[in-house]
């Protein structure tokens, strides 16, 4: 008799098993709880959405075109079906903020429920990660569950350096497909830096005419002083840049994935394609003329965009006109980091100003500066967003920070009540080692491994709880150097991505390592299925 209870309650098992796959979601959903059962996409069902709202139908389509990939079929959508349905609603009611969801599944229906187009996008990624990566031939099948979800962070991100090399609008959009299948929701694009700048401003054809192009021996080495514009096409062999029109594209491609993109245009430093284009604005003009010397700029001085100078502001300030008509996003990033101060030390307008400012020295300049732009944000409604280098010589007074060398920075802003978003070099920098660097190939330097991403916290001990609120959450920077294929950008960015991607959605106190080894099998066997690259070398370390 024992026996056979036992028996019969081992063979329920494993019917169980057998008949419900555990749902393995990244990021981890706040709560779960999985049902007996599945939903099947049998040939009647119907998506029932409010079809008049075009911000709700942008999700449904995603959905129902993601549906088709992966099994050919094309679900009906209307407003009102009876009989087996997929139902998205949007209800102020739902109580989940902004991006949260809440979804149901059971045999014979599955009901989202979200405040926000956002929260209904993330309760489809949520099902689709239940779903084939690849077209089979099987017909689909949901495990019932039922979720209530919502994110711990609101700036969940990833910056891309397309300066250093430079990327196709299709890796872009992969990008940014990848991210938001993770329920990730910023994309910063870093835009020009001294190696390329890389996007369309009318007013000034040579940044793309010139400064986007060079001569391509940055593959011997990447010591910055090698990059080499020319005006000759046939000798600049390296380049590319993106139009208005593609950038205008890619931003609603981005805006389908609830992503928003903040460029970023560099200032006052790491200027030197810039500065090749237009010499006029930086302090040596003389110095950094693309024409005179191979070496556009001399090892010993980088260039800056002039703090003494008017006419450098109005530069930058007609650039920034540009791409705030391109990009709705609240932020713009005007970066700020690594100035080196010694041409604003030579140049003659730069100390001038500093005496009629009355600055102290380079670094109170190199404030002047940040402040003055921020002014122009602002004023055009706009909030200003740098590197943690904006906080010397004195933080200009709305500044988000952007904190990478550390964290010190980032708690530094918090503690004088600025926003922050945690950047630090160690995890987050994935230009870094993510295994054996004997195995893995040529990185920037550093280590930082899967766990170690995994295991990143973005709230330092040292906030209190106001403090800690102006924590906005975290990104992870591709720097390029090293980087220049789409493969390449794929594998430095996989898995460790979704690791963070969980770091800033789920609860704290939910978070487990070997839990998320498990959660992660499925997505390793739907990259290698999807032809997507990453890396093994995580999975041979242990730190
Ligand atoms: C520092 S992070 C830089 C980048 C480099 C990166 C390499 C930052 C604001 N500046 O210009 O590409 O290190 O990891």
């Amino acid at each position: 008799m024992k026996n056979g209870f036992l028996t019969g309650l081992f063979v329920w098992a494993i019917c169980l098993l057998n008949a419900q796959p555990q749902v393995r979601i990244i990021p981890k959903p706040v709560s779960l709880q999985q049902q007996e059962g599945v939903f099947l996409f049998d040939k009647s069902v119907q998506v029932q959405a409010p079809v008049a709202r075009k911000d709700v139908m942008g999700v449904v389509n995603y959905f129902t075109n993601a549906v088709k990939q992966v099994s050919g079929n094309t679900l009906p959508v209307k407003t009102a079906v009876s009989g087996k349905t997929i139902r998205f609603h949007i209800e102020p009611t739902a109580d989940v903020g902004t991006e949260g969801y809440r979804l149901l599944v059971t045999p014979a229906y599955i009901e989202i429920r979200a405040g926000k187009p956002a929260g209904l996008f993330y309760a489809v990624q949520s099902l689709l990660q239940t779903l084939p990566a690849i077209r089979t031939n099987q017909v689909l099948q949901i495990p019932c569950m039922t979720i209530t979800d919502a994110p711990r962070f609101k700036w969940r991100g990833m910056m891309l350096d397309v300066s250093r090399h430079f990327f196709s609008p299709e890796l872009v959009k992969e990008f940014i497909d990848l991210l938001a299948s993770y329920k990730m929701n910023t994309f910063h694009w870093h835009l020009a830096d001294g190696a390329g700048w890389r996007i369309e401003i009318k007013k000034y054809p040579k940044l793309t005419g010139l400064a986007a192009w060079r001569v391509d021996d940055w593959g011997k080495s990447w010591d910055w002083s090698q990059v080499r514009f020319n005006a000759d096409r046939s000798k600049a062999t390296y380049g590319g840049f993106y139009t208005q029109e593609q950038v205008k594209e890619i931003v609603a491609y981005a805006a389908a994935r609830q992503v928003t993109i903040v460029p970023e245009i560099e200032m006052p430093g790491h200027s030197e394609a810039a500065m090749a284009a237009y010499p006029e604005y930086s302090c040596l003009p003389h110095k950094h003329s693309f024409q005179e010397s191979g070496d556009f700029y001399g090892k010993d001085v980088h260039p800056n965009y002039c703090a003494g100078n008017d006419s450098a502001f109005i530069f930058l300030q007609n650039i920034l006109k540009e791409v705030m008509a391109l990009f709705p996003s609240q932020y713009i990033h005007v970066g700020g980091d690594e100035v080196d101060k010694t041409s604003w030390k030579q140049c003659a307008r730069c100390q001038q100003r500093m005496k009629t400012e009355g600055l102290k020295n380079e670094e109170e300049l190199q404030s002047y500066f940040i402040h003055r732009m921020e002014k122009f944000l602002i004023a055009h409604q706009r909030k200003l967003i740098g590197w943690d280098e904006i906080l010397e010589g004195g933080l200009a007074p709305q500044a988000t920070v952007m904190s990478w060398r550390g964290e010190s920075g980032g708690i530094k802003a918090a503690q004088m009540n600025h926003d922050v978003v945690m950047s630090p070099t160690g995890p987050l920098y994935f230009d870094y080692y993510q295994g054996d660097p004997e195995t893995e190939p040529l990185a920037f330097g550093g280590f930082n491994t899967l766990k170690r991403v995994y295991n990143y916290e973005p709230i330092p001990a040292a906030l209190n709880k106001s403090q800690a609120a102006h924590i906005l959450g975290a990104q992870a920077n591709l720097w390029t150097e090293q980087i220049s294929s789409h493969e390449h950008v794929e594998y430095m960015i996989l898995p460790r991505m979704p690791a963070l991607a969980e770091v800033l959605w789920s609860a704290k106190e939910s978070r487990n390592w070997s839990d998320f080894n498990q959660r992660l099998q499925p997505h390793l066997e739907g990259f290698e299925q999807r032809g997507l690259r990453y890396s093994k070398g995580n999975f041979k370390v242990d730190i």
